[in-house]
């Protein structure tokens, strides 16, 4: 076994060697002699771990610092809380549980798939009540969509609060499910479909965080969902079964999963009339707003991601997704919105998804006031701070969507800022 792996190990070293020479910037030169070349290292020398050694994996240790990070004076308590994305540290599109925002009223619950039961009841010919693996049993789906909680970014609405994107977006997590559509369970119970009914879901745990969702949205593409990322959802996410709302806001997600009601009018809980809802910069209140604008943030560089490398080749790199469907189309700009770049989408965006996008730019070295702005395929274009503002004032919470800035120095340090 180890003769085999000795050729390709060399074949690598010198293709890497190769690189160093030929094409990026400030790479050292491949005759500088490099004891990271030119000698035998440890790892070359002795065995590694085996393969049992940790059946279930974690990231490497050298990665550690990427983790689910809270704001300690947001919440009062830990149980009705929140904690937020490492977004920085990520790339493409795809968040791994692990490290993907929770947010929990009454705490994260432990429910066994034994224990489990979801019953369908209201206005259906037939109440029902299924258990988990009568769920598994109905044809299922696979789907990539991003939930954002209303309150991302909430903190921003008066001024630059917090410096990490992790902190001032990182209230998202974008990952591919798995599930039965609720119009299936829906038509199995023969729930009267009208469109003038409601679907009232709530939870198992002690919050409930009961919601109404209109029949129309119920027929579309909510998801029951089981598994996330090929895996059960864990825990914290909702195991063993969770509602998916494509591109409507997080808090109508509801976890652990228990009733279904199938109603005349929305309840109007807790969660959609005191929380939950916008209020105007005249203190008016506006009811239901479910779906999530587009909107884009630049991960890196960002605070928590200074430049190390100095002038020259430059990757700038972020997010964008939209509720109402795919982006179309992404601009960065370096001097605050005065002029704005086009920037490459890694790939075609999938519907109410995370879009990765990357400007490829050669820096100069002097300080950039970076923006990004999402277009959707509505044309809708992101908003700027102040447009926003101008109706909703500064004491919002929710649904803040605005072009987030950046200030880079000339040292490539980066700092969250406004500019009008
Ligand atoms: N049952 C239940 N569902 C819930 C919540 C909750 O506290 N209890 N929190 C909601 C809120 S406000 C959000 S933003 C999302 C967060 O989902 P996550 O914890 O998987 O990130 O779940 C929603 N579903
Ligand atoms: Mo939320």
């Amino acid at each position: 076994m180890d003769d085999a792996f000795k050729p390709s190990r060399r074949a690598f070293l010198k293709g890497s060697a190769a690189v160093a020479a030929g094409s990026v910037a400030g790479a050292a030169a491949a005759d500088t002699p490099d004891p990271l070349i030119t000698e035998l290292q440890d790892w070359a020398s002795y065995t590694g771990a085996g393969v049992d050694e940790s059946p279930y994996g974690m990231p490497i240790s050298f990665e550690s610092h990427v983790v689910r990070r809270n704001v300690e004076w947001l919440t009062a308590s830990p149980i009705s809380s929140i904690n937020f994305t490492p977004i920085h540290a990520l790339d493409g599109t795809i968040t791994p549980q692990g490290c993907a925002f929770e947010r929990h009223h009454s705490g994260a619950i432990e429910l066994r798939k034994e224990d489990y039961r979801l019953m369908i009841n209201g206005l259906v010919d037939r109440p029902l009540v299924f258990t988990y693996d009568d769920i598994e049993r109905f044809p299922r789906e696979n789907h990539v969509y991003f939930c954002e909680c209303a309150a991302n970014t909430g903190m921003e609405w008066a001024g630059a609060q917090l410096n990490g994107v992790q902190f001032t977006h990182g209230m998202i997590h974008n990952m591919e499910y798995t599930g039965v559509p609720l119009r299936t369970l829906l038509q199995e119970a023969g729930a009267d479909i009208s469109p003038d009914k409601w679907v009232y879901v709530e939870g198992a745990d002690a919050s409930s965080n009961g919601r109404s969702i209109p029949m129309e949205k119920a027929l579309d593409d909510v998801l029951v969902a089981f598994k996330a990322n090929g895996e059960a959802l864990r825990m914290e996410h909702g195991y063993p079964v969770r509602l998916v709302v494509p591109g409507w806001e997080g808090n109508m997600w509801v976890k652990w999963l228990r009733r279904i009601e199938v109603v005349d009018v929305a309840v109007e809980s807790r969660e959609e009339t005191s929380k939950y809802t916008d209020v105007y910069a005249d203190g008016t209140a506006q009811k239901w707003t479910w779906v999530m604008d587009a909107k884009s943030v630049i991960t890196s560089p960002s605070p928590q991601m200074p430049i190390k490398h100095g002038q020259g080749p430059l990757v700038i790199s972020g997010l964008a997704w939209s509720g109402h469907g795919q982006i179309t189309r992404v601009d960065v700009s370096k001097d605050g919105g005065i002029t704005w770049e086009t920037a490459r989408l890694g790939k075609q965006g999938d519907s109410k998804a995370l879009t990765r996008f990357y400007l490829d730019t050669n820096w100069d070295g002097a300080p950039m006031i970076l923006q990004a702005r999402a277009i959707d395929e509505t044309g809708y274009v992101q908003p700027t701070k102040d447009q926003l503002r101008e109706k909703r004032g500064e004491n919002s919470v929710y649904h803040n969507n605005c072009i987030q800035t950046w200030y880079v120095s000339a040292e490539g340090i980066a700092e969250n800022v406004e500019v009008s």
